[in-house]
Order: C-alpha cells, then structure tokens, then sequence
C-alpha cells in the first residue's frame, strides 16, 4: 500500500527501530528493495533526489513505483523526495504523487532554513503529504554541494526544539556525524550519541533521520576491487552502531552508498568472469539480487524492522 511515512515512524517510534529509506535511479533497484520487504515483511520508504528523478524522469519512477505498490499491496511503501532543494522541487514531487518530501534548508542560517522549510510544510500537509526537515550539516558530498569535514556541524538539541516547533516539521534529519558516500571516517567510525540523546529527550515525538547511514559493505567494497575495481579505503558505519541508532530513537535509515556498491559489484563479477558477456539481463540479474541481499540484510539484521506488518 502506498502511504505516508506518518504510521510508519509512530509505529517504529513505539516499539524502538528504524525503517530503512532505500535511493531509487532504476527499474531493478526498485524491484530488488520492494521484494526485499516483502520477503522480510517490512515498511519501506523509496526515496529519489532531484537528480535521480531527472536521470529516470517523473512519469517512468512513479510508474515503476505504482507496479511495486501493486505487486506487494501488503506492504506499506512511502515515496519520498530525498534531499529536496528548493520549494519548487519540493512542490512538483508533491503534485506528482509523492507522499513525503524532504526540504534540505541546511545550507542556509538558521532563520532561512526555518522559513523555507514552512513554506514547503504548509503546501504539502495541504496535500496530504509530510515533510522532513534538516537541521545541522552533514560532512561529505551532500549530491552537488560539497560541505568540508571541517565544516560538519553538529545538530544543536536546542536549535533542533524550536526549529521543529516553528516549522510543524514531520520529521528532522540531524547531523551527528555521518557523511554521505563511500568515505566517511578516518579513524574510528564514531557517531555522538550523546547528542542524539539530548534530541529525543527536547523532541521525543519527532522521528528522527540519518543520512549519510551505509555502512559501506566491507564484503562489496572488497568484491568491488577484486573484479577490477579501484574504491581504496572506504569506509562507513559499522552495523553494531546502526543498530545501537534503531534502538536509541533513530525512525528513518538513509542507505544509498550500499545499493550503488552491490549494483556494480555484482555487474563486474560478470563482466569479469565472462567477458563475452553483453545481454544486460545476464549482469543486471546478479546485480539485482545482491541488492536485495544487501537491503534484507538491513531490515532483518540491523534495522530491526522485519516482521513489523
Ligand atoms: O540522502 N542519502 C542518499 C544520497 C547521498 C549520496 O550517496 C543518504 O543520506 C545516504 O547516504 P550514504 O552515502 O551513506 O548511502
Ligand atoms: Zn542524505
């Protein structure tokens, strides 16, 4: 069943995990994450950004998402604008069918982010629709903007209890040091949960987000590289620490990073294997599976939210 992420995060909120939203460019990406919840018996949020709806086009995702929604209506999937730009885009999602939209005013001050956010919230309950918000920033490449590490700036738990109250936000992204792509740590992978904490205890019914979640698959990483690859010392948040972020008040786990490496991990162990191979259903079809391994994996192991429907 297509719906909003509101029952979904109530749900996840009162029994203490968290529902993996999956980025979405292609056909079996969407296949291979719907059939993964179903299998699993989980929600599921799909989540596209702005490029990713210019690469597939509009009329092409919500098609394919509509067959999901028919081939699995025992599931509760939700269709989300991830990292939403502008009002604008924010808008023609809504209008197209989304049932979730996310606003990134975390480039802008405070004051900004706060008005543009409103703006986006109070079109879209119109319509029926939530909103996720961004407060702090992440490190990493964030799509096109680039944001130093040196930069990353911690969500303020403060901040974070007005911010929510003055936009009627549904949901809010927090920065607690996760970075987008495939390279997030140094040294130790550390997340502060301290300040996670100091959230939920100013805002405890606001779903909380995590972007910038893979745990960059050691075992895809390697497989990767040993079908002539070359992605050294990547590195992302371990497992143990997602699953301690389930259990502490985190509702929605972004995963983008993971899907890419398991899509081209699969599709070079063919290619390398049997390099006279050149029908795209013959390398699209392992790399299909390992996506839904890799996404059953998450539900059922370190989200937590399997059996849940
Ligand atoms: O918003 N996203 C997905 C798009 C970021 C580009 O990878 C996330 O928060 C997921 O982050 P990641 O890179 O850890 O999968
Ligand atoms: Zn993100």
């Amino acid at each position: 069943m297509l719906v909003t992420t509101k029952e979904m995060f109530e749900k996840s909120m009162k029994e203490g995990y968290a529902i993996g939203a999956f980025n979405v460019n292609n056909m079996e990406i969407i296949q291979a994450i719907v059939e993964a919840a179903a299998e699993s018996r989980s929600p599921v949020i799909l989540q596209a950004s702005s490029s990713a709806i210019k690469y597939a086009k509009m009329r092409y995702l919500m098609k394919m998402v509509e067959a999901a929604v028919e081939e699995h209506p025992e599931v509760p999937i939700a269709i989300h604008l991830d990292h939403g730009p502008d009002f604008e885009t924010a808008k023609m999602c809504i209008d197209s069918g989304f049932t979730s939209v996310m606003i990134d005013g975390s480039k802008y001050s405070f004051e900004e982010n706060i008005e543009l956010t409103k703006k986006v919230v109070d079109y879209a309950h119109s319509k029926g629709v939530v909103v996720e918000a961004e407060l702090g920033k992440l490190a990493g490449i964030e799509d096109e903007v680039k944001v130093e590490a040196s930069d990353a700036m911690y969500t303020d738990p403060v901040q974070a209890q007005e911010f929510v109250k003055r936009t009627g936000c549904d949901s809010l992204a927090i920065a607690i040091g996760t970075s987008h792509g495939a390279y997030k740590f140094k040294g130790e992978a550390k997340l502060r949960f301290d300040i996670l904490k100091e959230i939920k205890e100013r805002i405890p019914n606001t779903p909380i987000v995590l972007h910038g979640a893979s745990t960059v698959i050691p075992k895809l990483v390697e497989m990767c590289n040993q079908y002539g690859g070359d992605i050294p010392g990547a590195k992302g948040v371990p497992d143990e620490i997602l699953k301690q972020a389930s259990n502490s008040g985190v509702s929605k786990i972004n995963v983008d990073t993971d899907l890419r490496l398991a899509m081209t991990a699969g599709i070079r162990k063919v290619f390398s294997e049997d390099p006279s191979a050149f029908d795209p259903r013959k390398y699209l079809m392992p790399a299909r599976e390992l996506i839904k391994d890799t996404v059953k994996h998450k539900m059922v192991n370190v989200f937590g939210s399997s059996n849940r429907i």
